[in-house]
């Protein structure tokens, strides 16, 4: 850790000598507004849980994922910054490149006020990559008059490989709320698309009064923009922010909202008419606050690109806060990450869709530990021991239940049926005895067998679902995973599409622990929930990992790989330095 924090120091003191470089913006833009910089106002940050692997700038406040996108065998990923703090403000996009979605360089932020267009602000969009290759980002720009408006920018020299300079046309803002609109709510302009009529197409997030929107406009030349008469969707859920629309195979689009008011992201899964630009989401699937989700935990604000580099490959990023306070935040001179990026397929019954980290990650792993066919009786656990430290590993089980017919698992109370998963769980924890489960992992917690920290992600199995089918519900109960005052400590939970008499009563779990990040995908990815926690005892080599089964039915761990992750290289842009 103290390596890490003295790396930062060169790495900041490098991008000081860098921000006042000839050849870099801050030279060339407007002496007022300036570009930010990554200033030496205090270089103190506590580093005690910042992530190993789960990509964070060096310091201040981080949220949305913006413009992601692959153009000529880099990754760009844009963020939005607060280059002062670490709290939310004086938000500009942040800039850092990839060669493998692992690895970064930090650029200097590429979007920053400059122009009565964006004076009070650069929030969320995203990149499109137009027919003659070049790149153009729309964004949302907050104006003079705190108005939301929509503004474009070109990269300066396509000839450099990390696009560092971007331009704002004079004819900015594109789009501006019309009459009747909510000037304050009208914001994250998705990726565009051509129609068969060669006009691009995206989607603005909006609201009229409780009512959220996903606006469609069109254009011919990506200046000259018009609402098309009706909404490709909309719902009684308040302001939609961060729209996101995308095929995911010939017959099926993904429509992707994020809510303000629930700060909860919901897709829906449709038809797409490319001739009428009608969306018709799948009747037999919930909408609204019921409709599914990509994440039962905590991210927001997501983005997918089309990943070119591969068979066309859909990668979403997500946004994960902090969920202690803001006092601490400050302390800690840092706040938000972003959640490891995650492939993004249609499951076979096209009723969902399935995330799994893109595979680069695996390149991490470092030493491991395997446990095969160790029967948890009830009420026991076991320690994973062997891993130099488990507060960076990425742990990959597979659970079986030993009692087939599942005689002692909990009813299914059908009045669960309209109520969301967390609830369930976090009326009934991980230290609530079950029939079938509660069983799973402790993690990050400490070597007292976990006594006095842990985080429990697990699965608890009902009787008498739908269809008389067994329910699967994962959950991620955090109550225990701190000693410090002050933190939320919210239980998330979702409910898994697995059929245990179909799968001989195995069930599959993989966690990504990074240091205060505890990322999990149920059954290959059908059911995720990210957490952030804050242990005080299970830090660095401190942190154990265990299995435990408080369920009354004995349990099977089938197998467990748990590998310890080394840190990404976090490199600065004028310099090979490294994070780890
Ligand atoms: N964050 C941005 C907005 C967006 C919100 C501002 C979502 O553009 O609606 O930082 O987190």
């Amino acid at each position: 850790m103290a390596i890490r924090t003295w790396t930062w120091v060169v790495f900041l003191l490098l991008a000081l000598v860098s921000s006042s470089s000839p050849s870099c913006l801050a030279a060339e833009a407007p002496s007022s507004p300036q570009q930010p910089s990554a200033a030496a106002d205090d270089l103190a940050v506590d580093d005690g849980l910042r992530t190993g692997y789960h990509f964070q700038p060096p310091k201040h406040w981080i949220n949305d994922p913006n413009g992601v996108m692959y153009y000529k065998g880099v990754y760009h990923l844009f963020y939005q910054y607060n280059p002062k703090g670490a709290v939310w403000g004086n938000i500009v996009w942040a800039h850092a490149v990839s060669t493998d979605l692992v690895d970064w360089v930090m650029l200097p932020p590429a979007i920053y006020p400059t122009a009565p267009f964006d004076v009070n602000g650069c929030w969320s969009g995203s990149a499109t990559v137009l027919p003659d290759g070049t790149p153009v980002i729309m964004y949302t720009g907050i104006d003079g008059e705190n108005r939301q408006v929509q503004n474009v920018a070109y990269p300066k020299d396509l000839s450099d490989p990390y696009l560092r300079e971007w331009v704002k046309p004079d004819y900015n803002p594109v789009i501006s709320p019309g009459p009747g609109m909510n000037a304050a709510a009208f914001r994250d302009p998705t990726t565009a698309w051509l129609g068969p009529d060669g006009l691009w197409r995206l989607v603005i997030g909006t609201k009229d009064n409780h009512r959220g929107l996903a606006v469609l406009y069109r254009s011919r030349d990506f200046k000259r923009w018009a609402p098309a008469n009706r909404a490709l969707h909309s719902g009684d859920t308040g302001m939609w922010e961060c729209p996101d629309f995308y095929p995911v195979n010939d017959t099926k689009h993904v429509l992707k909202v994020s809510l303000d008011l629930t700060r909860f992201e919901y897709y829906t899964l449709g038809e797409y008419d490319r001739d009428t630009d009608t969306y018709t989401p799948d009747p037999s699937l919930a909408d609204g606050n019921d409709g599914l989700r990509y994440d039962y935990g905590n991210f927001y604000a997501s983005k997918t690109f089309l990943d070119t580099s591969k068979q066309q490959q859909r990668v979403l990023w997500g946004w994960a806060n902090e969920s202690d306070s803001t006092a601490d935040d400050i302390r800690k001179g840092w706040a938000g990450v972003q959640a490891i990026p995650r492939k993004v397929t249609l499951s076979p019954d096209g009723r969902q869709l399935v995330q799994w980290p893109v595979a680069e990650i695996e390149s991490l792993r470092g030493a491991h530990v395997n446990v095969t066919d160790v029967l948890v009786k009830s009420g026991h656990h076991f320690e994973v021991a062997g891993l130099a430290s488990a507060s960076q590993a990425d742990v990959e089980a597979a659970f079986q239940v030993m009692d087939m017919d599942m005689d002692k698992a909990e009813a299914f109370d059908p009045a669960w049926r309209g109520v969301d998963a967390q609830a369930v769980c976090a009326a009934r924890g991980a230290d609530a005895k079950g029939g079938v489960g509660p069983f799973g992992l402790w993690v990050l917690a400490s070597g007292d067998g976990g006594q006095e920290e842990r985080t429990a992600v697990f699965f608890r199995v009902f009787k008498d679902g739908d269809g008389g089918k067994h329910v699967v519900l994962m959950c991620n109960d955090p109550s225990m995973s701190s000693k410090a005052d002050g933190l939320y400590k919210p239980t998330f939970a979702g409910f898994v599409d697995v059929d245990l008499a179909k799968t001989g009563g195995k069930i599959a779990l993989r966690t990504l622990i990074d240091h205060s990040v505890v990322e999990s995908f149920g059954e290959y990815g059908k059911t995720c929930i990210l957490s952030r926690v804050y242990p005080t005892k299970a830090v660095g080599d401190k942190a154990r990992l265990y299995v435990f089964n408080n369920g009354e039915s004995d349990v099977k761990v089938t197998h467990l790989n748990a590998y310890e992750m080394r840190s990404a290289k976090i490199t600065s842009d004028t310099a090979e330095q490294t994070s780890t």
